[in-house]
């Protein structure tokens, strides 16, 4: 008599694939950096979302937090550019293939230093793209040298302070016209898949800022990027929770105590209040609130900002629903007989 014991069955998502379909390679990075949190959230959210991997493209510039992408979505399409330069190579591939699901991972050296000439002309564009900031207030990659948004008052290891005036990249994507603004911490675990689900749901530019605790270079008293800053002063404005399209919303709910926002694609990011009013498709409100909580030294973690109505670049473009990178060349490709038009014109 045979004693085999069947195997319990694999926990598969609503596309049949399991959570090791969405994980990519062993980290290198330092062990308790806040980086190797938010790669963890991401293989959570997609695998939950039910994203086909392969219709992912993952981009990221250079840094310790531009190395993550190869620990996430090891199935997923992923180019690795050059430090400060990956949203113009985000804006072309998305433009390609519009189908495809964006997602950028950068640093606060990479985007606020080296690349904020690009970050903000990808802010004007309203790219729908998903663009997550891992701040750590310093260049890890590098040995720890203050980024741009460090701030004054703060102390790096060897002692000195930094006396200059930190970008806010929340606040330059509120100003600059990104259509989703959040920020978050890497140590929590329940705002920030909620935020990564709607930045995926939006049809838009989604900025993500997550405060991502350098272990080896920033995590010492008199830091304000450290894991116990961000315990003491972390102050969300809310509680949030995303319910995906193919789920059902109907759960009873007192009047007044949420706030629902419809996402492009059905489903709801459902905003529950705490213990202050907080209107986040109010940009003035939003700007307000950062400033206050900048003064005071907190740091507000959330969704500050959502429009769901902006056109977006694929708008502007007049873009075919089509994406680019499927249409025949017959399609793409002038003519010869136009081309000599266009060239007899300019002569
Ligand atoms: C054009 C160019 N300039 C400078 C560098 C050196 N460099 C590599 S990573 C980095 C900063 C990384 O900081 P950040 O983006 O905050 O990422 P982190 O390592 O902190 O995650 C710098 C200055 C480079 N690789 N290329
Ligand atoms: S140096 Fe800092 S940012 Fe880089 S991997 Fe180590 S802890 Fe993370
Ligand atoms: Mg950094």
């Amino acid at each position: 008599m045979s004693t085999a014991v069947t195997p319990p069955p694999k926990k598969t998502n609503r596309i049949g694939l399991e959570v090791l379909n969405y994980r990519g390679s062993k980290t290198t990075l330092c062990a308790g950096c806040g980086h190797n949190a938010i790669s963890e959230r991401i293989v959570e959210v997609f695998y939950e979302l039910g994203v086909q991997p392969w219709s992912v493209a993952k981009l990221s510039g250079i840094g310790c937090s531009s190395k993550s992408p190869a620990y996430f979505l090891g199935l997923s399409h992923g180019f690795n550019s050059v430090h400060g330069r990956m949203p113009s190579v985000a804006t072309g591939a998305m433009l390609a293939n519009r189908a495809i699901v964006g997602i950028g991972v950068t640093g606060d050296g990479d985007t606020a230093s080296i690349g904020l000439g690009q970050f903000m002309h990808l802010l004007r564009r309203n790219l729908p793209f998903v663009y997550i900031i891992e701040n750590n207030g310093v260049y890890g990659l590098t040995k720890g040298q203050f980024s741009a948004t460090a701030d004054i008052g703060t102390k790096q290891k060897s002692g000195v302070i930094n006396e200059f005036p930190p970008f806010d990249c929340c606040a330059l994507g509120l100003q600059w016209g990104a259509t989703f603004v959040a920020r978050s911490f890497s140590g929590d675990k329940k705002q920030l898949q909620a935020i990564l689900k709607g930045a995926i749901a939006h049809n838009g530019l989604a900025v993500i800022d997550v405060i991502s605790p350098c272990t080896t270079f920033n995590d010492h008293e008199g830091s304000t990027k450290s894991y116990t800053y961000m315990k003491d002063h972390e102050e969300p404005l809310h509680e949030l929770d995303f319910v995906p399209f193919y789920d059902d919303i109907a759960v009873e709910i007192a009047e007044g105590e949420v706030q629902d926002v419809r996402m492009h694609d059905g489903s709801t990011l459902r905003i529950k209040k705490l213990d202050r009013d907080y209107d986040p498709t109010s940009k003035f409100e939003a700007l307000k609130a950062l400033d206050q909580a900048e003064k005071s030294g907190e740091v507000l973690t959330g969704l500050l900002y959502v429009d769901t109505n902006k056109p977006t670049l694929m708008d502007m473009l007049n873009l075919t629903d089509a994406p680019l990178s499927t249409l025949p060349e017959s399609m793409v490709r002038p003519p010869k007989a136009v081309l000599d038009q266009v060239m007899e014109e300019l002569r």
